[in-house]
């Protein structure tokens, strides 16, 4: 299975360790196609991203999203990048996993919280619990 995760960047860096914590969980269910989303090199400047231009970045990322089988995505940090692809992501008909932490203060973009039907779902979770509902989400997938 391919696995499309979506993860802050330039919307700032703040939940990195989480965005490890997903993709070494997602990393058990299939292959990660963005992986380097969850680098610590990785900052909201680039630093750590090697010199990949910007359009180089979008062809391919928007490549890796057509190929992939599910998008997962953690929507709490609000980042430009990561709604942009779940709207291409929605427009390609896949299947998306919103992830959100409500302890964050934040309230989700109605755009997200509101798109959901049944190929894209929100989750409310908190810190601790992220594997759960990861495990429970790709358990229901595959059966
Ligand atoms: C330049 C500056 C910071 O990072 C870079 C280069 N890196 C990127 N490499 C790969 N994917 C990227 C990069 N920048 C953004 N993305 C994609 O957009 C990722 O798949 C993330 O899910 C999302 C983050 O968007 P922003 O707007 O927070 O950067």
């Amino acid at each position: 299975m391919k696995i499309y995760f979506c993860g802050s960047i330039r919307g700032g860096r703040q939940d990195v360790s989480l965005y490890q914590t997903a993709v070494r969980k997602l990393q058990s269910y299939g292959t990660v196609l963005t992986e380097h989303v969850s680098h610590g090199e990785l900052t909201d400047r680039g630093e750590g991203a090697g010199l990949q231009g910007d359009q180089d970045i979008h062809r391919r990322d928007v490549d890796w999203l057509r190929s992939a089988d599910v998008i997962v995505a953690e929507v709490t940090q609000p980042s430009l990048g990561v709604g942009y692809e779940l709207g291409r992501a929605v427009a390609m008909k896949k299947k998306i996993f919103c992830l959100f932490r409500p302890s964050s203060g934040r309230t989700l973009s109605a755009m997200i919280r509101g798109a959901q039907d049944e190929l894209l779902q929100v989750q409310d979770y908190s810190e601790e619990d992220l594997e759960n509902v990861l495990e429970e989400y790709f358990s229901q997938l595959r059966s």
